[in-house]
């Protein structure tokens, strides 16, 4: 008999984990190595190797969000095709209004992508779905080297690894030194997560989650099923480094959590985080 995740480290901001000096300071080191010739030109020439790909881009807003304008500045430097919906819980956000597809959002997190999506209309239609936090800061040439990596290792769910200063929900879902990527069994519900067209096919609607915790579990499950290959990119940290006031409590996110998948085929968090293959950094 499976139990529901009691061991996932359930980490909110302000509890631990989050940014730290030694962290910011290992987080420097890493992107040093990361800015080295040889990594960044393999990453272009496997960004370069794809044709032009239809991508969406899907976020929620918060009021007073200032980091997804800059975000969707970065993603906008593509030689992809980019469409973007966002969904706003209050009034758009500064910049925002022309991509803003609903506003005055009241759902959790996943009701409320699922609004963004519908209203959006022909999500499905895109090679490559992307959703992002409003928190998010993403490295320089995002896209095109996430896209390449993922196409390269021909990954359906995929997720850039956070940095060490972020708050993560998982340890294994922050960066690795000398990978370029990890083949995984799992791939989390944010801060950033990329749906290849079958996946997010598969996955939508999301379920009207109010937190989510739980779902990617249930995705990993999922993609065993349809041997979908997951991926999480170290090459392409994002930093989620933002401490804001948790917005609820872990007690009802872990209890959602507990009945979501107590009616849905799940992977043991264990399992979880192992590493199926590891792609070096060149
Ligand atoms: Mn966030």
């Amino acid at each position: 008999m499976t139990s529901p995740p009691e061991n996932r480290e359930f980490l909110l901001p302000g509890q631990r984990g989050g940014p730290g000096r030694l962290a910011r300071a290992r987080d420097r080191l890493l992107d040093a190595r990361l800015a080295l010739a040889r990594s960044g030109a393999r990453l272009d020439e496997l960004a370069g190797a794809i044709p032009a790909r239809d991508v969406l881009v899907l976020s929620i807003h918060r009021p007073g969000s200032e980091e997804l304008a800059r975000a969707l500045d970065e993603l906008r430097r593509t030689r992809h095709s980019l469409r973007v919906a966002l969904g706003a819980m209050g009034d758009a956000g500064p910049g925002l209004a022309a991509d803003t597809v609903a506003t005055h959002l009241e759902g959790g997190k996943f009701e409320n992508l699922n609004t963004v999506i519908a209203a959006a209309g022909n999500g499905a239609g895109a090679d490559w779905t992307l959703v992002i936090d409003d928190d998010v800061r993403l490295p320089d040439r995002f896209l095109d080297r996430f896209i390449g990596v993922c196409e390269t290792l021909e990954l359906a769910l995929a997720q850039p690894a956070q940095s060490l200063a972020s708050f993560a929900g998982w340890p294994h879902t922050r960066r690795r030194a000398g990978t370029m990527a990890r083949e995984t069994r799992f791939v989390e519900i944010g801060p950033v997560t990329c749906f290849r067209r079958d996946a997010f096919a598969g996955l939508t609607p999301f379920p009207a989650l109010r937190f989510g915790w739980g779902l990617d579990l249930h995705w990993a499950a999922v993609a065993a099923e349809r041997g979908w290959r997951l991926g999480i990119v170290d090459a392409l940290p994002v930093r989620h480094e933002h401490a804001v006031a948790a917005a609820y409590s872990s007690r009802d996110a872990i209890e959602e959590a507990r009945s979501f998948l107590a009616g849905h085929p799940f992977v043991e968090s264990s399992r979880a985080s192992e590493v199926v293959r590891a792609h070096p950094l060149p």
